[in-house]
């Protein structure tokens, strides 16, 4: 193992304990997904439009049930932070930036 290695899982490391925490937000009523509903409740914290909010949401329920499992949710989170698309799902997790 070389250092950059080293770094690169403690970065990635960091960023699963963030999303954890962001889970967390994102779920008020911890039932381990997110409905449309908390997703609308939260984006106005990050100043999102109620009528974008559902939009958006529309995208990040990749399989369209209805609402955020943890399993998508990580996946958004990953491609969050690693994806070089810029239309990819998880880039408009915290709105159209
Ligand atoms: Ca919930
Ligand atoms: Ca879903």
């Amino acid at each position: 193992m070389n250092s950059s290695q080293t770094v690169a899982q403690f970065e990635q490391e960091n960023h699963l304990r963030g999303f954890q925490l962001i889970f967390d937000v994102f779920d008020p009523n911890g039932d381990g997904t997110i409905s449309g509903h908390e997703y609308r409740g939260l984006a106005t914290i990050f100043n999102i439009d109620p009528t974008q909010a559902d939009e958006i949401f529309l995208r990040l329920d990749l399989n369209g049930d209805g609402s955020i499992s943890r399993e998508e949710f990580t996946q958004l989170w990953i491609n969050f932070w690693y994806s070089e698309d810029e239309d990819a799902a998880g880039n408009w997790m915290f709105g159209p930036y």
